[in-house]
Order: C-alpha cells, then structure tokens, then sequence
C-alpha cells in the first residue's frame, strides 16, 4: 500500500498522507514519495491547487520515533536537508495555492509541514503539538520560522517549549491556521475550498504567493518595488484580461490559469 496517495481530479492535485495505522508518522520513504509527488505537480500545468490531508484519525504524527534506533549515530543535519527541507521548500515554491486540510492530530514535523501550506483548515476535533521538546528535540521544518510569524513570539516560545496540545478552535482564534469546520462537514467544505482556488486566476495566486513570501524579509520599500514587478506579470494573464472584460460585460469570469 503506497504511504503516500496521489489523485489528480478537477485540477485539484489531492495528495493523502497514508499510514493510517501509525498516524501518518513520516518514514523517510514516504518523505521521498511526497517530494516526488510534490515535483510531478509543479510540472503538471494541467493542475490549479494542491490539496494535503492524511487518512484515518490523524493529520501526521510527525517523524517516525521509532526510527531513531541508534540515538547516538543520527546525523539530523543529513536526515533534514536530505528528507524534511525539500517538502517544506516544495510547499512554498510551488506556483499553486496549497491548501493543507488537517483532518487529525498534527504533531511534530506535521504540524510544521502543515503550517508552511498556504490555506490551513481543521476538522473540530483536531489538534497541534509542538511535540518536539517532549522527545529532546527542537521544532524543525519550518516551524520556528512560521509559528511567531503567526502568532507572536510569546505563544510560538510558550508552545513549542510546552509542546501542549491545542484545539483546532483555539489555533483558528490564535491566527495559527484559517478556518475550523465541524467534522461532518469538514472533508466536503475543505475541499470544496481547494475547487474555489482552482477556479481562480492561478497565475495572480501564485504571483500573491511569492509577494508574501518576499514581505517575509522586505524592507517596505523594497515590498513595494517586488509588488510592482510580480503586478507587472500578473497584467500580462489572459486571466486579468478576462477579469476585466467579465467586469465590463457584468458576467461571472471564466479563468484558465494562464
Ligand atoms: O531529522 C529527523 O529525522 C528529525 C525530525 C524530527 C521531526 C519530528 O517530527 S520529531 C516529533 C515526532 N513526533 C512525536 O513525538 C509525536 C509522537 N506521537 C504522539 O505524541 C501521539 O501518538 C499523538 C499525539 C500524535 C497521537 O496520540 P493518540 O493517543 O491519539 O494516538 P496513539 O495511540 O499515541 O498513536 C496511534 C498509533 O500511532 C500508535 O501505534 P500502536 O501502539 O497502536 O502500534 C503509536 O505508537 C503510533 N504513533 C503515533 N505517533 C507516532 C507513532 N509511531 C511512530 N512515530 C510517531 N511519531
């Protein structure tokens, strides 16, 4: 059974955490099987969104444990730049919105995978853990650069050193992710937000994408010049031309990603 599920469908790429039985914890064959996967839909130009989810009762429990056998002879700096560095970077290189619909428990290198994505949603009854600090390890792929991003410095330190669970509500009220949805409706409507991406202006989505990663790390001044240049790009889509004659012409536009 492949850990990782790829299916293409509506222009949505729909990719499936699968190791039910474990949570979804990360192997890093299945590490290797995302950043494939994720690879195939960035060359893909049939593809408007990408979605992320994981199957069963869990999102992703993060790092296998019990492939840290041999504590003493791990190398972190190989495992991670060889294994979690280039999902984290294919998430927020890709030019597709990527909604990342955490259906379960988020933990560890989960949880942060799950915060580089650029539309977070929950079920209600899911949750985030900081679970590093609970095993003597510090919050990686990514998390130390999203998570005060998010939600200030004070909650980010106070979570990741506490590792303590927090509710899907709470990480909504937080700022930490976009939206809760009640379980019985949560695999519909956080799918249905990925069709919504799909069917706008892919190329301005991508280009809004890149902005906000740049205003990251940019004076204002330079956010300014960036925001001029990636606007300069997006007029020259047959998409914002078909914006403006549907606008003109009072009718609903029909985007094609181009
Ligand atoms: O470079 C590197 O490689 C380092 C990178 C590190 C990145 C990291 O992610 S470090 C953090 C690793 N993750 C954790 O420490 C989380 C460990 N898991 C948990 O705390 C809990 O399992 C959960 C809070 C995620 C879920 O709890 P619960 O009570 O809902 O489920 P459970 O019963 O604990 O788990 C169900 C099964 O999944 C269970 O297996 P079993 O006993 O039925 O055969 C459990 O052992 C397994 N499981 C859950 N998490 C992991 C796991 N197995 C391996 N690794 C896991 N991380």
């Amino acid at each position: 059974m492949n850990s990782v599920l790829i299916e293409k469908k509506d222009g949505i790429a729909i990719i499936t955490l699968n190791r039910p039985e474990k949570m979804n914890a990360l192997t890093r064959d299945m590490l290797r099987a995302l950043q494939q996967i994720l690879e195939q839909c960035a060359a893909d130009s049939a593809l408007r969104a990408v979605y992320l989810t994981g199957s069963g009762r869990g999102f992703c429990a993060g790092q296998d444990v019990t492939d840290f056998d041999n504590t003493e002879s791990l190398n972190f700096d190989q495992l991670l730049a060889e294994y979690y560095d280039p999902v984290v970077t294919a998430l927020r290189s890709i030019e597709l919105p990527v909604v990342c619909a955490v259906n379960g428990v988020a933990a560890g290198a989960g949880a942060n995978i799950a915060l580089c994505c650029d539309i977070v949603v929950a079920a209600e009854s899911a949750s985030f853990i900081q679970a590093f600090s609970r095993i003597g390890l510090i919050p990686d792929s990514g998390g130390t650069y999203w998570l005060p991003r998010l939600v200030g410095l004070q909650k980010a330190a106070a979570l990741m050193m506490l590792g303590e669970k927090l509710s899907a509500a709470e990480a909504e009220r937080c700022g930490m992710i976009y939206r809760v949805f009640p379980d019985n409706i949560f695999a519909g409507a956080s799918l249905q937000l990925a069709a919504t991406l799909a069917a706008l202006p892919t190329r301005a989505l991508a280009l809004t994408k890149k902005a906000l990663q740049s205003s990251m790390h940019n004076s204002l001044e330079e956010q300014l010049h960036t925001e001029a240049q990636l606007q300069q790009a997006a007029g020259q889509t047959a998409d914002f031309r078909e914006g403006v004659s549907a606008f003109k012409e009072k009718r609903q536009p029909v985007f094609i990603g181009r």
